[in-house]
């Protein structure tokens, strides 16, 4: 594979951004080798500096759900940017987004549209504090939230790829007052709520986990959390960043039937813009500025280009449900190869899904947390992820991440997964 255009730009790149990238995961640290520069995508299709087609499994880490430059996306926005590209005033895209997310998703009744999944996770956390006067709150180890210094405690995804799930410049003033458990672990909440009663604002968590790679809830789990959260005064968040819109139209609270008090959103809910939000009970909501006290800002919040992109890819999805039952048959179709492929080469690998994400782990434990996720043999991975990228094959660089299916994902396309997936597992 030629790679001297990337290798060029990544040279460059070093000289004037810290790692050559503006996030970290996306280095291929974890992985070996040089990072490649995308100059186009198409469909389930990405295309580097050197010309080489890659069938993408990140999209853009959840975000392209319905493929690369999806028609009715691009004419959205190419008809948003005729009419100027901001106004930092409200507009009526903004409303009818939030009419839209209200209808969709099940715990929310007013929504606060920001820029990034990282400042809808820190906004929710802050109005959970303001609405119950409470300072602490509990995350799971392994679970990433972006990165709010308060979340950057036993972090997942680029965190813990890079070495940093407890980042410093995080100061001992913040860190105290951010609780941890283990995910799938209630006994653990129950003991750490027991510890702190009538200290923690919230519990914040992945319904379904995708940065300590692909974790799904024993039965029961998500429940749990709701009722521990009922009888302390606690505000439940479901950080659905990745999986709102995904796992069904209304996210995983759909899926799993557990409504949360507050859902963070992100990703698919800018069609590829820079978008995030924050919602759910109007009693909580309307802590957040100006209608409370509780301050929260944003230039570019709601920003008419991207609230374009956002409502056309939100239409699509809410227009059309058979979207879910095709990607999770897609998905299925991949899972089970793979899992054949395992069968025929006698490895004992262990993979989760959840509907349009799953995760290959190198590892025979079953992986229901981040100390079972840690049992993974990076270095296989590493070898792995190179021996798919050189058939064409675009995973994420980290064992510690999900991979999404999108709908440009067609049975052909499973089959060229499925083929990859076999030759590379041989291979390492
Ligand atoms: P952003 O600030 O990156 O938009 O969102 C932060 C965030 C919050 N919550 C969850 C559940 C998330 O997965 C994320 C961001 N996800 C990572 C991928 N694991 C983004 C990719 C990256 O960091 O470059």
């Amino acid at each position: 594979m030629n790679k001297a255009g990337s290798q060029a730009l990544f040279n460059q790149a070093k000289k004037v951004i810290p790692g050559g990238v503006n996030s970290p995961v996306r280095a291929f640290k974890a992985v070996g080798g040089d990072p490649l520069f995308i100059k186009s995508a198409k469909g389930a299709f990405l295309y580097d500096e050197d010309g080489n087609e890659l069938l993408d499994l990140i999209n853009s880490w959840g975000p392209m759900i319905l493929g690369h430059s999806h028609p009715k996306i691009q004419e959205a926005v190419n008809r948003a940017v005729e009419s100027s590209l901001s106004f930092g005033a409200p507009s009526s895209r903004e409303v009818e987004i939030a009419e839209l997310i209200v209808e969709m998703v099940p715990s929310v009744e007013k929504v606060r549209m920001v820029n990034s999944g990282t400042e809808a996770t820190m906004s929710a956390v802050r109005v959970a504090r303001g609405f119950t006067g409470r300072d602490k709150f509990l995350k799971f180890e392994g679970c990433y939230h972006g990165h709010g210094d308060s979340f950057l405690i036993a972090a997942g995804s680029g965190a813990v790829t890079m070495g940093t799930p407890d980042s410093p410049g995080v100061t001992k003033g913040t860190a105290k007052d951010t609780l941890l458990a283990k995910f799938n672990d209630l006994e653990q909440v129950e003991s750490v709520v027991n510890g702190h009663k009538g200290e923690i604002a919230a519990l914040i968590l992945e319904p379904v986990v995708g940065n300590m790679g692909c974790v799904s809830p024993k039965d029961g789990f998500l429940q749990g959390l709701r009722d521990i959260c009922d009888k302390e005064g606690i505000v439940l968040i479901f950080d659905e960043v990745m999986t709102g819109f995904r796992l069904a139209p209304g996210g995983a609270q759909e899926l799993y039937g557990v409504t949360p008090d507050l859902t963070t959103m992100g990703k698919i809910i800018g069609g590829g813009m820079p978008v995030g939000a924050y919602g759910g009970k109007t009693e909580i909501m309307d802590y957040v500025s100006p209608q409370g006290p509780v301050y929260q800002a944003g230039t570019l919040s709601g920003n008419p280009v991207a609230m374009a992109a956002g409502l056309a890819m939100l239409r699509e999805l809410n227009n059309h449900p058979e979207i879910y039952s095709n990607l999770d048959e897609a998905t299925g179709q991949i899972v089970n190869g793979i899992k054949d492929n395992l069968n025929r080469l006698s490895m004992p690998y262990t993979i989760n899904h959840v509907g349009s994400m799953f995760s290959l782990f190198f590892t025979d434990e079953t992986v229901v947390d981040f100390d079972t996720a840690k049992t993974t043999d990076t270095d296989a991975f590493g070898k792995y992820f190179q021996a798919m990228l050189s058939r064409g094959i675009y995973l994420a660089p980290s064992q510690f991440e999900t991979l999404f299916v999108s709908t440009a994902i067609t049975t052909d396309l499973v089959d060229r997964i499925v083929t990859a997936n076999y030759e590379s597992l041989k291979s390492i």
